[in-house]
């Protein structure tokens, strides 16, 4: 057996593997939030593909939380339903759906992916965006800062996206707290200039996050796992950095996450990101070591060995696979013979089997 084809325990599920698709925004939500056919296919194709869980892209629990006009939301029960249909083909093709839910914060009210990334003015349908602090992302408007009764309105926001998840059939929730967005700016001085007790020191500037995820662990069945997407680093000097990711670990694993999905970077744009194989692997590794925690290692992950080698040497219990997939939805299949293990094919496909069979 490899190490990359085992299951994986979280609480009561069970991954059958230890790939994973990380959240990767579509921008193909319509009227406000909603999930389309697009996303069948997509969530669909790559389930069928193999991939052991399937992390539902970027959803917002509030609409100004939202990065684009096309984003998804769970901000209203309409969501459900089409959300509802992505999770039951996932889970239909073995793979176990999870959804990551989060809110954008001074990086919201952008153009779609491949549309200018700057704030929009109401004329071009955007919106006043919201912030721990004035302090806006390089390039976007300034937001406006959130006070306490708005701070209180986005913890209620994310434990209602979640019992909407649990209703549209989600086995597994992630929170976004990474890549610069509103739980990361608390966590990071860089964009944190708050002096009330949601900003200035480590325990203040982590409140918000833990306040998150007890609300929504709070609501998040006991049974299911709770995931989180922490940037490790802002990889700029005087910024979130790995050694008060690691001290937010270890509090985050008595506060009831599962996993933690190590992902870096976002919250400056100008950072420079040494990008390469496996770049944020280290990361992983840390947290797994010094937080006892299990971790997902994501980054330039393309190739069958080096995922099975990311297990076997220690650095994560889950590899997840974001770009290669979209290049290749059935990256899994392939990558089973590749490291010498049988995996069921779709019965429809079976024909079309490497083997000829
Ligand atoms: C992303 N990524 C991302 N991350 C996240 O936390 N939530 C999201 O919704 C998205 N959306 C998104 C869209 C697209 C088109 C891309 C390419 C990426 C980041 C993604 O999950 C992953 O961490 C990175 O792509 C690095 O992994 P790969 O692609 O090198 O395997
Ligand atoms: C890519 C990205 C990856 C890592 C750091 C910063 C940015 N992003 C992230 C996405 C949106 C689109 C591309 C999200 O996290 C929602």
């Amino acid at each position: 057996m490899s190490a990359l084809f085992s299951p994986l325990q979280l609480r009561a599920v069970t991954l059958p593997n230890r790939i994973g698709i990380p959240p990767m925004c579509q921008y193909s939500a319509r009227d406000g939030g909603l999930a389309t056919d697009w996303h069948l296919q997509h969530y669909g194709s790559r389930a069928v593909g193999g991939a052991g869980l399937v992390i539902v892209e970027a959803t917002a629990v509030l609409p100004e939380g939202r990065i684009s006009r096309g984003d998804l939301g769970l901000w209203d029960d309409a969501q459900i339903e089409p959300l509802a249909r992505v999770a039951r083909l996932i889970a239909s093709q073995g793979g176990v759906p999870a959804i990551q839910i989060g809110h954008a914060g001074r990086k919201a009210s952008v153009g779609l992916g491949w549309e200018a990334q700057q704030t929009l003015t109401a004329e071009e349908g955007g919106w006043t965006t919201v912030a721990p602090s004035a302090v806006a992302f390089e390039g976007y408007a300034e937001p406006r800062a959130l006070d306490r009764e708005g701070i209180s309105r986005v913890v209620q926001a994310f434990v209602a996206a979640v019992r909407r998840a649990r209703q549209a059939g989600f086995q597994a929730v992630e929170i976004h707290a990474a890549h610069g967005y509103l739980l990361h700016q608390f966590l990071s001085p860089l964009s944190n200039r708050r002096d009330d007790d949601y900003g200035g020191s480590f325990t203040n500037r982590i409140r918000l996050t833990r306040k998150v995820v007890a609300a929504v662990r709070a609501e998040w069945p006991d049974t299911l796992p709770l995931l989180i997407r922490l940037s490790a680093t802002d990889w700029v000097d005087g910024g979130w950095d790995a050694e008060q990711t690691v001290e937010l670990c270890r509090l985050l694993k008595t506060d009831g996450v599962d996993l933690v999905d190590v992902s870096t970077g976002g919250l400056v744009a100008s950072a420079k990101i040494p990008a390469g194989p496996g770049f944020q692997m280290p990361f992983a590794t840390r947290i797994r070591a010094e937080a006892g925690l299990l971790t997902a290692a994501v980054g330039l992950i393309t190739e069958p060995a080096q995922a099975e080698a990311i297990l076997t040497e220690g650095h994560a219990d889950l590899v997840l696979v974001g770009r290669e997939i979209l290049r290749n939805p059935f990256w899994p299949l392939q990558a089973a013979p590749a490291l010498g293990v049988e995996v069921a094919w779709p019965k429809q496909y079976l024909r079309a089997r490497p083997s000829g069979r």
